[in-house]
């Protein structure tokens, strides 16, 4: 157990040996001129596991995203995404800062929007309307606790833009998380789309940085916007060489995590006070309707139990990497202290 069971996210996760070892011996080069042997081969190796023709490391998913948008869409259109989705959530409405381009966000069950609904909202070719152009969907699912999108989803997705000349971009910061319920290769949950990010610095534990992947027009296009959102880096292989050793070794690892999440929900279901859904990743969200979120959190903390509150009365806990079964049983009592003495 750690002095410490931090689970506010999978991104607090601390680089493995090798992952420290990578970083010490990597090759480098400068990769604002792309000469950086180490980027170049992450960037190469994420490609062909996604089944894209080109890839750019990136510092963030964030900026991953926001690149993707600003790529594919002009100034005054509009694109559709899921009304609980990161990009549009907890991005800053980036899209309209960055891009100058407007949301419709729509309501969705567990991160999938109705398909009719999709369909319906793009605009008629009218000078009245903004031009839709995007269509962002998003795996796992973190709003809604980590669901999966199946394959057969993103493909009909990807055949309502078809109809009316629109991309797709999958936002998959936690694409292999996706990839370990479903059973489906990282390639066939990303085949039907234009655009990917996932996140190296997530539940793949390494300290920084995402891939962005497409075509390799849309990486060329993309490669200037990330150098004027300033996220042209230099000796960068340093990082990159961390993020290959994430993709070599942390993917088969993240069952363990979705087992503690189930292992977490069982144990939280025992508590009159809250409700849970079950956990199909890494990521469980509670609800207390008598209790504070803050509150709760704050109390937990005093116990060494870390987590986000995520609304007045939700919480979220994430497993990983750095969390044990010790982390997850303290959780559990910790909880059950804390709603007990409310
Ligand atoms: N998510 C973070 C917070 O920002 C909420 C987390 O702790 O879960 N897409 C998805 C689906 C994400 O969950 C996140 C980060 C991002 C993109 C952004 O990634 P970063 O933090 O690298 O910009």
């Amino acid at each position: 157990m750690s002095d410490v069971s931090d689970f506010r996210s999978d991104t607090v996760t601390r680089p493995t040996p090798a992952m420290y070892e990578a970083m010490a011996t990597a090759a480098l080069g400068d990769d604002v001129f792309g000469d950086d042997p180490t980027v170049i081969q992450l960037q190469e190796k994420a490609a062909a596991l996604l089944g894209k023709e080109a890839g750019l490391f990136v510092p963030t998913g964030t900026m991953g995203n926001q690149i993707a948008v600003r790529v594919h869409t002009q100034l005054g259109d509009e694109l559709i995404v899921e009304e609980s989705c990161h990009s549009f959530l907890y991005e800053q409405g980036g899209v309209a800062q960055i891009s100058g381009v407007q949301a419709r966000a729509l309501p969705g069950t567990r991160g999938q929007m109705d398909l009719d609904g999709v369909r319906a909202a793009v605009r008629l070719d009218n000078e009245h309307f903004p031009i839709s152009s995007l269509i962002i969907v998003e795996n796992t699912h973190n709003g809604s606790g980590g669901s999966v999108l199946p394959a057969d989803y993103v493909k009909a997705i990807r055949s309502i833009a078809d109809e009316s000349g629109m991309a797709v971009h999958l936002d998959g910061a936690r694409l292999f998380n996706a990839s370990a319920k479903s059973g489906d290769a990282p390639a066939l949950l990303a085949a039907d789309v234009d655009s990917v990010t996932f996140c190296l610095s997530k539940a793949l534990s390494a300290p920084i940085g995402s891939v962005l992947l497409g075509t390799k027009d849309f990486i060329r296009k993309a490669r200037r916007v990330r150098k004027v959102l300033g996220g042209g880096m230099r000796q960068v292989g340093i990082l990159a060489a961390a993020g290959i050793v994430a993709l070599d070794e942390m993917p088969q690892r993240l069952k363990a995590d979705h087992t503690r999440a189930t292992a977490l929900y069982r144990g939280f279901n025992d508590l009159e006070a809250v409700t849970c859904e079950a956990p199909e990743t890494n990521m469980v969200y509670i609800h207390a309707s008598d209790h504070s979120a803050p509150e709760v959190a704050e109390a937990l903390g005093a116990r060494d139990v870390l987590v986000a509150a995520t609304g007045p009365h939700t919480l979220r806990f994430v497993t990983h990497k750095d969390v044990d079964d010790a982390d997850v049983a303290r959780a559990v009592a910790a909880l059950g202290e804390v709603v007990a003495e409310r």
